[in-house]
């Protein structure tokens, strides 16, 4: 059945049906809980007649499908999202209407899915949607985690863990496939048989499939995220159960369990635990298998695998993915050596996503050795095939007893891409400067984007209106058609129009925020908006500083004409990451005092709003005036946000970093508040001996904010609190915060006066929506589609 030919009437009563015979619950006793698993029901039984539909046009033509490999796929809600791209809004708020509920607090009452850090995870689920809408045959694989990204809390200003646990409701939009689980093995021992290895693993679990259909725009397509789950291989043991040992009875299980069970909460800080090394050939493993099944089964000649299969690696972590396919090809298949590289080669590209250190992973070979000691060997057979290719090479794949993953994952691919053009560059000048030079192109750029049907149409109601008014529908899958808003800029109509929806947004999310939060702010002042991990690199701490002089000025001269302001921060710590969480203590310490202060505070707030996730994103981003990118020039791979951001009309305060140079270049120099040195410029101040002294010096305002928060004006308990924040700061400030922050307060000045003239501003912000139409994830998937995996889009039947 068509989706659109569904009545308001049709959803009511599926509604209906499914809350009876599938939740068992008559509907005097409904809870909101129960009506939207049976709204997702409903909506549920029409996605699935589309992703039979794209699978069967996927098994008739056979094509060469993108199988894209991420640890992570920070999703969110997906209720909206399927009803959205269903394009059954208006059914569904009708249905739901008459059943006397409220539209918006039944979407609310999903968890997100958090699968995922930050913005690795969060542009894997906006690739998926993008591919579902271009209609390229593709599958996502990764880790069906019990535990997603932690639940952030506030505990006296400091950041408290707590698991979250959204597998707890009925998650109603996966379905298992029994029939494709595979057995992953760990450890054991290598011996030769027959001229060939053969590993026996000594452990193993059940990688076991959890599906999940995702849909395109229109319903015009739908693909799958394959998500595995570690399961014991045996159950629980009887024996050891009658015998009345209970505990270790389930031990098997509790074990096995493990690896699907914790998401790591470390964004670009790595951490090299065992575990994490389990997890990631666990769900490598098992997406190479369920590859290599699919490809036999329709019969084609291992050789020809590339033609059909494109792999991605998103970030190193699913690296080993290039001896493994080798293993699979040379090991199990009898494929010659060097044509099992070629092939594995062929298939493989791999996304690098920063260039922190300490985020390119390594392992001990003692550890690899151990845990994987087939793949052991093939490194090293790898690294001598790879040197007999290159003579003369400096390049290998192990260091100092480590093995190298982003050596590896470049190795072992046919291409590698960096997420915006700066980030690109730097990576072939740093990181793989020598493999660049053996293998000049190999790498390539695909400068990041993000899916306009979430972060536009759904997250921004009010503003999508207006645009489907001004220049029809187009644009919600073909986003640069946002140029032709240009045409309305310099009508005042079309401005007051896009005011108002900027004023209504703010006004939503004032209201949310006195009901939700307890806070009451004015919906006039400026939202100035800093949210994503936090990082020393994306100097949180720049921005409080520069709150607390602005503080200090205003007690100063409280009538010199101020422009209210609300500070806005949110992100989580990963927790082992100590700077980062004081980082989190100074802002919430600063914001109990700015706000309780008579003087200042119809001048200034700042709320540090808890557990960020991308619901909360959704909600903030159509009401923010000012969007904080102000990384260190050259460590912000690219943002996604600032991207976001743009599209919904908030200019951005920032650095020349990342995809923020694009966007500069795009939506115009006037509407984009630049400061801040370059990322040459970074490195050379770097070399200056007391550079920080030097700045601290040169401006009054920051000495005098360092000041009174070194002598405890913000933590008059503990006045030594920040003690190590300052003397980190007034010492070594690796990431120059002292050195950008008078251009940064120069750059905050001139963003107020903008928006003291609405003209002005709101021009502004309509260019930054205009413009910005190159952002969507779809340009981005079809970047990859051409320069890397070599797919074309297949309609639906
Ligand atoms: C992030 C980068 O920090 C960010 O700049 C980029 O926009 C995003 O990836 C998507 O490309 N990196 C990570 O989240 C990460 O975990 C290992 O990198």
């Amino acid at each position: 059945m068509e989706a659109y030919s569904l009545t308001a009437a049709d959803m009511r009563d599926s509604i209906l049906r499914h809350l009876a015979y599938e939740l068992g619950t008559d509907p005097g006793h409904a809870t909101l809980h129960d009506w939207r698993i049976a709204l997702s029901l409903a909506v549920r039984d029409r996605l699935v007649d589309r992703w039979f539909a794209a699978n069967r046009a996927t098994r008739a033509a056979q094509p060469k499908r993108v199988y894209y490999l991420s640890m992570e796929f920070l999703i969110g809600r997906l209720l909206e999202d399927a009803i959205v791209n269903l394009r059954l809004e208006e059914q569904a708020g009708t249905a739901l209407a008459d059943l006397g509920l409220d539209f918006d607090a039944v979407i609310q009452n999903e968890p997100d899915a958090a699968l995922g850090n930050g913005g690795l995870g969060r542009l894997a689920a906006c690739f998926m949607e993008s591919l579902a809408t271009i209609g390229c045959p593709a599958f996502g694989y990764g880790i069906r985690y019990e535990n997603g990204l932690f639940r952030q809390s506030f505990q006296d200003g400091r950041q408290i863990e707590e698991p979250e646990d959204w597998l707890s409701q009925f998650h109603a939009w996966e379905f298992e496939r029994r029939d494709v689980a595979q057995e992953i093995r760990f450890g054991g021992e290598v011996t030769q048989k027959d001229g060939r290895a053969v590993w026996t693993g000594a452990e193993a679990v059940i990688a076991a499939a959890f599906d999940t259909p995702i849909i395109g725009w229109k319903g015009r397509w739908a693909n799958t995220l394959r998500l595995w789950s570690a399961q014991p291989l045996h159950g629980f043991d009887l024996a050891r159960f009658n015998r009345g040992e209970y505990a270790a009875a389930a031990e098997p299980e509790a074990l096995a369990r493990t690896i699907s069970r914790v998401l790591y909460p470390d964004d670009t800080t790595g951490q090299g635990k065992e575990l994490r090394l389990k997890q990631e050939y666990f769900f490598t493993a098992a997406s190479l298998r369920d590859i290599l099944r699919r490809f036999e089964a329709e019969g084609g000649a291992l050789a020809d695998l590339p033609k059909k299969a494109a792999i991605q690696l998103n970030d190193t972590h699913p690296a080993i993915a290039g001896p493994e396919l080798v293993r699979l090809l040379h090991d199990e298949r009898g494929m010659a050596l060097d044509e099992a590289i070629a092939t594995a080669r062929g298939c493989l590209s791999y996304t690098n996503h920063t260039l922190m250190p300490e985020a390119l992973e390594r392992w001990s070979e003692d550890l690899m050795s151990q845990l994987l000691p087939r793949h052991m060997q093939l490194i090293e057979r790898i690294d001598e095939a790879h040197a007999a290719e290159m003579p003369g090479r400096r390049v290998t794949l192990r260091e100092n007893g480590e093995v190298k993953m982003g050596e590896i994952a470049f190795t072992m691919a046919h291409k590698v891409n960096g997420v915006s053009a700066l980030h690109t560059d730097l990576m072939k000048e740093t990181v793989f400067a020598d493999l660049h030079r053996l293998h000049p192109d190999r790498i390539v750029n695909e400068t990041n984007g993000v899916t306009p049907r979430r972060w536009l149409l759904s997250a921004n109601p009010r503003l999508s209106r207006l645009i489907t008014e001004t220049i029809g529908e187009g644009w919600v899958d073909d986003l640069e058609q946002l140029d032709r808003l240009e045409a309305s800029i310099s009508d005042p109509g079309f401005l007051d129009a896009y005011a108002k929806a900027k004023r209504e947004n703010k006004q939503d999310f004032a209201e949310w925020l006195a009901a939700e939060q307890g806070v009451r702010v004015d919906p006039e002042a400026l939202f100035d908006v800093q949210i994503k991990r936090i990082h020393e690199y994306k100097r949180q701490h720049l921005n409080i500083l520069e709150t607390v002089a602005l503080w200090r000025e205003i007690k100063a001269n409280p009538g010199a004409g101020w422009v209210p302001r609300v500070k806005i921060f949110a992100g989580k710590a990963a927790p082992g990451y100590v700077f980062a969480k004081e980082i989190i203590h100074l802002i919430n310490d600063v914001a109990e005092v700015l706000n309780a202060d008579p003087v200042t505070s119809p001048y200034l707030k700042v709320l540090f709003l808890p557990n960020y996730n991308v619901s909360l994103a959704e909600r903030l981003i159509p009401a923010a005036d000012l969007s904080e990118q102000i990384s260190t020039a050259g460590k912000e791979a690219s943002g996604t946000g600032n991207m976001k951001f743009a599209l919904n009309g908030a200019p951005t305060i920032g650095t020349l970093d990342g995809a923020n140079v694009e966007i500069r270049d795009r939506v115009g120099a006037r509407n984009f508040f630049l400061f801040g040195m370059t990322a040459q410029e970074v490195e050379a101040r770097r070399a200056v001996p007391d550079h920080a002294r030097q700045a601290i010096q040169a401006d009054p305002r920051l000495g005098g904010a360092l000041k009174a928060i070194s002598q405890g004006a913000f933590s008059p308990s503990d006045k030594h609190r920040y003690r190590g924040v300052v003397a980190n700061l007034t010492g070594q400030d690796y990431f120059l915060v002292c050195s950008d922050f008078t251009a940064y307060w120069d750059a905050q000045r001139r963003a107020e006066a903008a928006f003291a003239d609405p003209a002005v501003w709101h021009r502004g912000a309509a260019c930054n929506t205009a413009r910005a139409g190159w952002f969507s994830s779809d340009r981005t998937i079809r970047g990859y589609m051409t320069d890397i995996w070599g797919t074309v889009p297949l309609a639906a039947e």
